[in-house]
């Protein structure tokens, strides 16, 4: 992975430059504040900018055509965002046209190629020339002698990762983590093969993005889930976005606002940075908004908290609401706290007791502004609350989507149409996985029905999430890594740490459409799987196959491939799931085969075993499939006390220690996760670079750092151990002092292993505390 700058302007050039206009004389590098409509016209240009390098001209706009929309489509591999209610044939989204077509790629990276590269030389190549190589197209192993990977058969393969589980001394020497693209039939095999074998050491995605939202929901309505669906989106009042890039994480969410604005509801963005689709926005399949190039405003009030600071601005909102009260009786919902919630009283006498200076101090933003976002929010009948990794990825995480929860609990914005908490999942089937068994602390009422059903012998102990798998891999305690899907190595923090991890392992084994960084950097033996992609046709024995996943928003639906696979010896995720099982479970009853030929079969189990999906086969084909009980929706709530709990924590101090900033790291306008698209990020203007740190200029000039001067960044771990970057150009933004931002993969190397939440044991991957320096 490389950390050197990308730019090659030499400092000079840069002194030139003004803030409003980083462009450099070689075309390079460019930052010109972003004044344009999200999505618009801009987007489609991108889009078929994209297409002509990709070479899918042709199959990626008919493939988008099928996706999304009821009646044989493929889900979206990109948001987890929910499909049209309207089965709305065009909603889709630059980034989704990205996503399918990178899937459907037609170059195939096989023997030949890596015949050709020894694992060395791969090594140096950089993260975007790997996935630009195109799908993988059969087995291969890692052959040490050659330094090379060479092909294997399928049946060899599962034998060789069978035959090393087969051998561990203790199960829980091996971690299975999955990416949140798996569907949930191969998720229940996966977590199945997994208990079976007798660990529960499932990592997965979502312990780096929304563990904290699960555990928090949990907590306080005793379902780690939102509670709302997109017809609530459609008639709430006020709508607050926190801590999200909606344009480019979940542009979908575009249409949304802007439908909202123009019903005259109020969209209140809380965000260090004014992202786009905190501004104006252009829905592709409004076809008279596109020709005469008419945006929709999508938000109507900006807060720029800093990094780290949402929970005092929460609070803020929530002292001024008990505030109207006193002279306005409907400000709170009496009735409702009565009823349905617990520790109010407490919470109120916290509340109180929390002075406006500190919420300023804490959240910087003033009493005022926060006394605005009040005032929207007690005037709105019904209020929706939607937050991304903002919010998440903090020590706090899991007290600050609680006093989200507060906050609704106060005007009872819970359990009626167009109200409620509304997480923005990320990767497409991230929530099916943990419906359908992904999580290393599972109930023991879900492991007993497991048992009972699959007739297996499941372990009680809780098992290693994904920070707690690199640290066990680290130590030796982990020999075995099955990577169902993604790219562990680039996405978890303290780069060279989980490197060091991974190399550690007897066997790496990865399931993938492409390859990246994590089959480079790999154990004394490893394995490539390569799997057929969601766009793709998937046969078995009794017929074409259909998988299910569930959206942000609980609704569970069937996705059928349409394409040809990208190579007659790809295998599915299930088949790969069974192929694996079969040869590490040799006295297995579990019918492994019976499942493959048939997902019918494995929906039946699936029935059995999950709450809520009971006679799944028939609900799932239902139009625009079924949507899964959510009982806090019903004001049902499963937490000790049976009501809805306030939570009363203390403030956490986030304000930037003299001399420190904090840094959030983030994902730019055109990648997925760990997959560049390009080095450009569209909507905040910046052209060409990823190697930068946007920061608020008054901290730049303290530091003596003139606009697109070249910076050195060092991270200071709770421990006092100290991670650096060299060379990266800091851009002048719009960010309030003491925060900073930047683009993560690369700089997960700032991210200590040890820096995790005490909440949700997720790290701290927007929560880093770094200084900055010219570069020397
Ligand atoms: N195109 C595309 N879509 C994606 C992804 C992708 O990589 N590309 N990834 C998917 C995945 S897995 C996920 S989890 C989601 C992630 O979706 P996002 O949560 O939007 O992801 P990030 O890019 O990390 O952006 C976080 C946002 O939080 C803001 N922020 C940073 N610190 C704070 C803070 O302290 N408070 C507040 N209020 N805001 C803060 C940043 O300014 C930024 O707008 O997107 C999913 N969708
Ligand atoms: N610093 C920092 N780090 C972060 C974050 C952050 O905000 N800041 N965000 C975190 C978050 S929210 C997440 S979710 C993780 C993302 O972590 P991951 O989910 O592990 O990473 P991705 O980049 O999404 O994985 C991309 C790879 O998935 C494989 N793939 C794609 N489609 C399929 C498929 O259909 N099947 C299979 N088997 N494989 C497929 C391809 O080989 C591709 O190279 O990163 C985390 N890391
Ligand atoms: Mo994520």
């Amino acid at each position: 992975m490389s950390v050197e700058p990308e730019n090659k302007k030499d400092k000079k050039d840069k002194k030139a430059n003004t803030a409003n206009d980083g462009k450099d004389e070689n075309g390079e590098f460019r930052f010109r504040p972003y004044d344009h409509p999200a999505a618009g016209w801009g987007a489609a240009t991108s889009v078929t900018r994209f297409l002509a390098r990709e070479g899918e001209f042709f199959n990626g706009p008919r493939a988008t055509m099928r996706m999304n929309h009821e009646g044989g489509g493929f889900d979206c591999p990109g948001c987890a965002w929910p499909d049209d209610l309207k089965g709305l044939h065009l909603d889709i989204c630059e980034n989704g046209i990205k996503h399918v077509s990178w899937e459907m790629t037609r170059k195939p990276v096989g023997r030949d190629f890596f015949a050709a590269h020894t694992v060395g030389e791969l090594s140096g190549w950089s993260d975007a020339a790997l996935e630009d190589q195109g799908r993988l197209t059969e087995p291969m192993r890692y052959d040490p002698v050659t330094d090379r990977y060479v092909p294997i058969s399928w049946a060899d393969a599962f034998e060789l990762a069978g035959r090393a589980l087969r051998e561990l001394d203790d199960p829980n020497q091996a971690a299975f983590y999955t990416s949140g693209r798996l569907g949930n039939e191969a998720t229940f095999l996966y977590q199945l093969l997994a208990r079976e074998l007798g660990t529960n050491n499932l990592p997965d995605c979502s312990n780096m993005c929304h563990e904290a939202s699960g555990r928090a929901l949990q907590a306080s309505l005793g379902t780690g889930k939102g509670t709302v669906d997109l017809k609530d989106w459609e008639v709430a009042d006020a709508l607050f976005i926190m801590g999200v890039n909606a344009a480019s994480n979940a542009p979908r969410m575009l249409t949304s606002l802007v439908e909202a604005y123009k019903r005259g509801a109020q969209i209140v963005h809380i965000n260090p940075l004014i992202e786009a689709a905190a501004r104006r926005a252009i829905i592709p399949h409004e076809f008279v908004a596109m020709a005469t190039f008419r945006a929709t405003p999508t938000g109507t009030l900006n807060l720029q908290p800093r990094i780290g600071g949402d929970m005092a601005l929460l609070r803020g909102m929530a002292k001024a609401v008990l505030d109207e009260a006193r002279t306005d009786p409907k400000a709170l919902d009496d009735e409702f706290i009565k009823r349905h919630t617990s520790g109010f009283a407490e919470y109120r006498a916290v509340c109180e007791a929390t002075h406006w200076e500190e919420i300023e101090h804490q959240s910087g933003v003033t009493r005022t502004d926060i006394r605005k976002a009040a005032r929207v929010y007690c005037d709105a009948d019904r209020s929706i609350f939607s937050w991304c990794l903002g919010v998440t990825q903090h020590d706090h995480g899991v007290d600050t989507v609680r006093e989200i929860v507060n906050l609704l609990l106060l005007r009872g914005n819970l359990g009626r149409e167009g109200a409620g908490p509304s997480p923005v999942r990320g990767h497409s089937n991230v929530q099916g996985n943990r419906t359908c068994g992904i999580d290393h602390r599972p109930t023991e009422e879900f492991l007993g029905r497991l048992a009972e059903v699959c007739e297996i012998d499941a372990p009680l102990a809780h098992g290693l999430d994904t920070v707690g798998t690199i640290e066990a891999m680290h130590r030796g305690d982990v020999t075995i890594f099955v990577g169902m899907g993604g790219n562990f190595a680039l996405a978890a923090p303290d780069t060279p740490y989980t490197f060091d991890a991974l190399q550690k392992c007897r066997l790496t084994v990865q399931v993938s459409t492409k390859l990246n960084r994590s089959h480079l950097v790999h154990g004394r033996e490893a394995l490539i799987l390569p799997c057929l992609g969601r766009t793709e046709k998937d046969h078995q024995r009794s017929g074409l196959q259909s998988t299910s996943v569930e959206d942000s928003m609980s609704m569970v639906h069937l996705s059928v491939g349409m394409k040809r696979p990208a190579s007659p010896h790809l295998l599915s995720e299930p088949a790969i799931v069974a192929g694996i099982a079969r040869a590490a479970l040799p006295g297995s009853a579990t019918p492994w085969d019976a499942y493959v030929e048939d997902y019918d079969r494995i929906r039946d189990t699936m029935s059995h075993v999950l709450d809520g999906f009971e006679d799944f086969n028939r609900r799932v084909r239902l139009p625009l499939g079924f949507r899964l009980r959510q009982p806090a929706r019903e004001l049902v709530f499963g937490t000790p006390s049976g009501c809805a709990e306030f939570s009363s924590a203390p403030l956490p101090d986030v304000v930037p220690a003299q001399g420190t900033l904090i840094l959030g790291t983030m994902r730019s306008h055109d990648q997925w996760n760990t997959t560049i698209y390009s080095d450009s990020d569209r909507y905040r203007g910046v052209e060409h670079l990823r190697t930068l740190i946007f920061m608020n200029a008054d901290d730049m000039r303290e530091r003596g750092v003139g606009d697109f001067d070249r910076v050195d960044i060092t991270s200071i771990a709770r421990d006092g151990s100290r991670r650096s970057v060299h060379g990266y150009t800091a851009i002048p933004y719009d960010i309030p002092r003491g925060s900073a931002a930047g683009y993560m993969p690369e700089l997960n190397v700032l991210c200590a292993i040890g820096d995790y939440s005490t909440q949700s044991d997720q790290p701290l991957m927007k929560n880093v505390t770094v200084t900055v320096h010219p570069a020397t």
